[in-house]
């Protein structure tokens, strides 16, 4: 089956007045400082906002995610890929498909599906068609329905790791060609799922990025036409 047919397999979960967001990008691309915004502007608007974060988000997910980003030896891309999935069935499970039964709630997820594919899939190698056949059992077909991908060229994120001068976790080692091949392996994954992934320009001023966040954002939100039905 060609990768065009494996993504339709994939939806947005269906709960009334309730969303699935989700924020991606390199190391440095912006998404934490976005996400901050985006939830302050969804409260004052009325949403019940929780923020997420991958690997982790549960007391399971959490002991996953050091023992990646702290890995003193290479750990096999398989591996990777099924650590990040696991990680994610529990976190949706745990938290996401219980919390958004509550109307008027909006989750977001600091990185998705859509990191696997350009991590694992892109520059780890392992090719698209691996990572969504993994993620062919429920909770795992699941996406938001909106994601949001913050481009920044490779140089930028090393340079914006650089000013941060906090010490590097297992990716944050990697060098130029590996942060090349993640921004081509989003670009893949964006042209893939184009009317869930959003791609913006991430090397803007922080005002100007959130601007552009809004209007697709409000697009969702507001057009009770694009709301689930049941
Ligand atoms: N991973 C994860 C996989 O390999 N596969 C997977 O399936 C998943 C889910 C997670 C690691 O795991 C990997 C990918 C990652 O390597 P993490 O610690 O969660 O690691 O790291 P990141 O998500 O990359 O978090 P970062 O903090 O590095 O990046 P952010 O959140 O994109 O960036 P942010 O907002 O913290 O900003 C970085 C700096 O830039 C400035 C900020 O002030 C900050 O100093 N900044 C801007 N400066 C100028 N203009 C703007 N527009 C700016 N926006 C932010």
């Amino acid at each position: 089956m060609e990768n065009k047919e494996l993504a339709k397999q994939f939806r947005a979960p269906a709960f009334p007045g309730s969303y699935f967001l989700s924020f991606e990008g390199i190391e440095g691309a912006g998404k934490s400082t976005q996400i901050v915004k985006v939830r302050d502007y969804l409260e004052s608007v009325g949403f019940r906002v929780l923020v997420l974060r991958e690997p982790g988000g549960t007391s399971f997910g959490e002991k996953l995610r050091q023992a990646i980003l702290n890995s003193t030896s290479p750990i096999h891309p398989i591996a990777e890929l099924h650590l990040f999935a696991s990680s994610r069935a529990q976190l949706l499970t745990e938290v996401t498909l219980k919390e958004l039964e509550t109307p008027n709630t909006v989750i977001i997820y600091d990185r998705y599906l859509d990191s696997t594919l350009a991590y694992q899939g892109k520059a780890r190698g392992l090719g698209f068609e691996t990572i969504l056949r993994t993620h062919l059992s429920f909770p795992l077909t699941l996406v938001p329905h909106l994601t949001f991908y913050l481009r920044i060229p490779a140089d930028l994120s090393l340079t914006r790791q650089k000013m941060r001068n906090a010490p590097k976790d297992y990716f944050e080692k990697q060098g130029q060609n590996f942060y090349q091949n993640l921004v081509d392996g989003y670009d893949e994954a964006a042209e893939l799922f184009n009317e869930r992934i959003i791609t913006l320009n991430g090397n803007q001023s922080v005002d100007k990025v959130f601007e552009d966040i809004l209007a697709p954002l409000n697009a969702l939100i507001l057009d009770q036409n694009k709301r689930p039905e049941n």
